[in-house]
């Protein structure tokens, strides 16, 4: 057991969330390093964000190779994924397989939502109390609860009194819903919607979308795995990850350091039709750096999209309201799709812009619009999205040292080093918490870092004797003022998105991500802990002196 000065514990720690993250930390902490560890899960098996999300289409927008874990080199081998980019039901039985493979499930205490976690300062433990009234203390506590795990259902006047059926992507019923002669309306074009719209339009008698933003949607052209492919990438793993490991965003994409004003009008359409033809985050992450600094070189990719929604739609009128105008392309998480543009050329597809006409309210038949226009419906799906990266840890009573919440000190955005700890919360770590690259990355590659390096953080507590580790204040403050200054250096801070925390009236509007990217960022967590933990306070250490200055 790492340490020496805690009283007993019931568990060295306690885990929250049964995802990818929560998954490897515990088969970390129990099986390399000999703890003992209680995962909480607030669903009934395995998957996290898998789990709750199984709307018609939902799938993975990272390919299917990458997107799984490689700590169990044998497993990467045996698992064979069916498609280019893997659907829900393919990975809950991936990540199904690795809790039964690992024997993990018998650590993983299911249908339990962690309700508080407070730390005692004299006996350096965290006590963590959850929904069921169980109360269990431990050394360490760890949030693997996900970027996107709080669903957000907008506050809309009368949204009880709708008499249908209503649905949210983020918690979607395991029966699955059948729409078959149902007319349907659906709120949010974000990456969930454009994945169930072309789904639900073919099933249901009328489909009525509501957009309060227009999106840059690029084409997925998911295709069955092909073997050849996947024989060379299993022979070539090893050097894949490596790849990944040092890549910019966990993908084998690279940003191509000429720009779009770099090209002549042909060069640039040539290579974007490529991509575009591609599929998949090439056009975006795997093109001109540009676009992400300088307006003028983005709106040469606007420009090339706008056509591709023009030639796709055939109502002139529904293609310019598709047609994004108040945001850069790239800067808002753009969603894959298969068939979203062709699915508004079907007779029973309609598109209603929410931003001109807001939604005034909830009926109970359907939907009012601000110019007292009235929806009926038989269900009503809101693919409204997440309170994004701090949403799901705000919702846990986490108190620190003198019992701060959490959520109090991170009430004006995150404050965080490295993404990872924050100070005065000793031995609580955020796996791809706010301010680490996460979902800036494909997120795999970004969990699998931040475990290997808490599970080494914790390695060396034990071999210093160190009861608790906790960042300094300075150091926070000075990730936080880095973490900002690199985002106000590109456009990302220009649009209203959940990584801005614009989507939830009254989050503080503060850009959450990590903008160093995943290969320099690993750098940095591995050279400060070479260099004894710069930024990093052992034993009380950064609060005795916080508390002497
Ligand atoms: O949520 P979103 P999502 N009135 O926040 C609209 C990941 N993901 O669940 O843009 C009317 O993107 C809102 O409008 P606006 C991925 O990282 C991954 O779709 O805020 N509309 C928006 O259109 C993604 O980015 C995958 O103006 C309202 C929509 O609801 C993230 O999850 C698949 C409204 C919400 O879109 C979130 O995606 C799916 C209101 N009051 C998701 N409030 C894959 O990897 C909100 N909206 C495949």
């Amino acid at each position: 057991m790492a340490g020496n000065e805690t009283s007993t514990v019931d568990f060295d720690a306690v885990v929250v969330g049964a995802g990818f993250s929560g998954l490897y930390m515990l088969k970390s902490l129990r099986d390399f390093l000999g703890l003992s560890a209680r995962v909480y899960e607030s669903g009934t098996g395995v998957g996290g964000t898998w789990y709750w999300n199984r709307y018609p289409g939902a799938k993975s927008d990272s390919d299917s190779y990458i997107y799984c874990f490689s700590f169990d080199k044998e497993l990467l081998q045996e698992w064979t994924w069916s498609e280019k980019y893997p659907g829900h039901k393919e990975i809950r039985a991936y990540l199904e397989h690795v809790a039964e493979r690992h024997d993990l499930n018998r650590d993983i205490e299911f249908e339990t939502s962690v309700a508080s976690a407070t730390f005692d300062e004299d006996a350096n433990v965290w006590t963590v109390e959850t929904d069921k009234g169980d109360s269990v203390t431990a050394r360490f506590f760890i949030s693997a609860v996900g970027a996107l795990s709080s669903s957000n259902t907008p506050k809309f006047e009368g949204i009880d009194s709708f008499r249908g059926e209503t649905y949210h992507t983020g918690h979607w019923p395991h029966e699955g819903v059948d729409f078959t002669g149902k007319r349907v309306g659906i709120i949010g074009t974000g990456a969930s919607a454009v994945q169930a719209i072309p789904i639900i339009a073919e099933e249901a008698d009328e489909l009525t979308v509501f957009q309060r933003t227009a999106n840059y949607i690029v084409p997925a052209r998911n295709t069955p795995a092909d073997p050849e492919e996947t024989a060379a990438r299993k022979a070539d793993y090893e050097a894949i990850w490596e790849r990944l490991r040092e890549s910019n965003f966990g993908f084998e994409l690279y940003l191509e350091e000429k720009g779009a004003l770099d090209c002549s009008d042909e060069e640039r359409e040539r290579e974007l039709m490529e991509r575009w033809e591609d599929g998949g985050f090439r056009i975006w992450l795997g093109s001109y750096v540009d676009i992400f600094f300088t307006d003028e070189a983005n709106a040469k990719v606007r420009e090339f999209l706008h056509e591709r929604i023009r030639e796709t739609v055939d109502d002139p009128e529904t293609a310019e309201k598709l047609i994004p105008k108040d945001h850069p392309f790239g800067v808002k998480r753009n969603p894959l799709d298969t068939g979203y543009y062709e699915a508004f050329n079907r007779e029973n597809v309609s598109l209603v812009d929410v931003k001109s006409n807001p939604v005034a309210r909830i009926t109970e038949s359907g939907v009012r619009l601000e110019d007292g226009s009235e929806y009926e419906f038989d269900a009503l799906v809101y693919a409204t999205g997440f309170d994004a990266m701090t949403g799901p840890l705000n919702k846990i009573d986490i108190r620190g040292r003198n019992g701060e919440l959490l959520r109090e000190k991170w009430e004006m955005g995150p404050r965080t080093y490295l993404g990872l700890m924050s100070a005065g919360y000793p031995n609580l770590f955020t796996i791809t918490g706010p301010q680490s690259p996460s979902v800036l990355s494909n997120m795999p590659v970004s969990i699998e870092q931040h475990v290997e390096f808490i599970t080494r953080i914790v390695r060396d507590m034990g071999e210093r004797g160190a009861a608790t580790i906790e960042p300094t204040r300075e150091a926070e403050d000075a990730w936080v003022e880095e973490n900002q200054a690199l985002a106000e250096a590109t456009l990302f801070t220009s649009a209203d998105t959940w990584y801005m925390g614009a989507n939830i009236p009254g989050k503080p509007r503060v850009f959450m991500p990590n903008l160093s990217f995943v290969g320099p960022y690993r750098k940095r967590c591995d050279t400060v802990a070479d260099n004894d933990y710069e930024g990093f306070a052992f034993d009380g250490a950064a609060s005795r002196e916080g508390a002497t200055a």
